[in-house]
């Protein structure tokens, strides 16, 4: 079996980060180990007056333990970052898996819709590009793309030819592969999905499902979760990002159809038993 570090925050309501990479990866049959790097009551995305306890401290100690008893991992996988010292510490812990052979994916979780998420400053997305650097795989959003990229936000629906001049410049960042979410075009507005770029080969592909109406909560989350699972277990690129796409806009339908607060998470669970054939 296949084992993963997954190094997010538990919102305790609100499924996203922690809530979704353990189940979604546990169910593709990977074996999870969780660095919670934060625990907040909700996550931040319209709701108010949540608590926030940052473990910065705590995520090397659990990190060194791990060592003292030998575990090693097969992947590790990194997404909303608790404080921008844990950059510098989770940089650090991606040195040494590395250097193991694990398999490294950042999603750099920090931004939407144009906007950086209430928690993080302006220098953040400098930080996390440094993080993505040491990537094997990133998964960007397009607002996150931007902010890496030094670049303005625009707004959808966009053009192949922006999406592969993103693309390129996103090559330059992680070892092997950029992934970049939030893709629709002009002129087929009701798909929406992923594309991305080989780091060697500068091959680009695509993976668009249904666009479901509205936006949803944590979807970056159980696209990008999918989407390792996917990978570490061996699928082309293509292959696990039409997997995880279509995972994550079956979560959304769900959702819509349920008539559920958008800001709870989207309904991914039913899914989860289409992942376990993942292997
Ligand atoms: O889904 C991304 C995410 C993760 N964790 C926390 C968040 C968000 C997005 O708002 O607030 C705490």
């Amino acid at each position: 079996m296949k084992n993963i570090v997954a190094i997010h925050d538990i919102s305790c309501f609100g499924k996203c980060s922690l809530t979704v990479a353990l189940p979604i990866l546990s169910a593709a049959g990977i074996e999870t180990a969780v660095i919670p790097t934060a625990v907040l009551s909700t996550h931040t995305g319209g709701f108010s007056g949540y608590t926030y306890r940052d473990l910065t401290e705590d995520i090397m100690p659990i990190f060194r333990h791990w060592q003292s008893l030998g575990l090693k991992f097969d992947a590790a996988y990194s997404g909303f970052l608790g404080s921008p010292e844990q950059l510098g510490i989770v940089e650090e812990i991606f040195r040494e898996l590395a250097a193991q052979g694990s398999l490294i994916v950042v999603d750099p979780v920090m931004a939407d819709d144009g906007k950086l998420y209430s928690t993080f400053d302006e220098n953040f997305p400098a930080g996390m590009r440094r993080l993505c650097e040491r990537a094997d795989i990133i998964v960007p959003n397009l607002t996150e793309a931007a902010l890496i990229l030094g670049e303005p936000y625009r707004e959808g629906p966009y053009t192949r030819e922006y999406i592969e001049e993103i693309l390129t410049k996103l090559a330059a960042i992680p070892k092997k592969l950029a992934v970049l979410t939030g893709v629709y075009f002009e002129g087929d507005e009701g798909r929406l999905g992923a594309a991305c770029i080989d780091v060697k080969t500068r091959k680009t592909e695509y993976a668009l499902a249904e666009r479901v109406p509205g936006s949803y909560h944590g979807t970056g989350d159980v696209f990008a979760s999918a989407l390792a699972a996917g990978l570490l277990l061996g699928r082309e690129p293509q292959a696990a990002m039409q997997r995880a796409a279509d995972f994550t806009a079956a979560a959304a339908k769900r959702t819509l159809d349920n008539g559920t607060d958008r800001r709870y998470g989207v309904a991914f669970e039913e899914g989860l038993g289409t992942l376990q054939y993942m292997s």
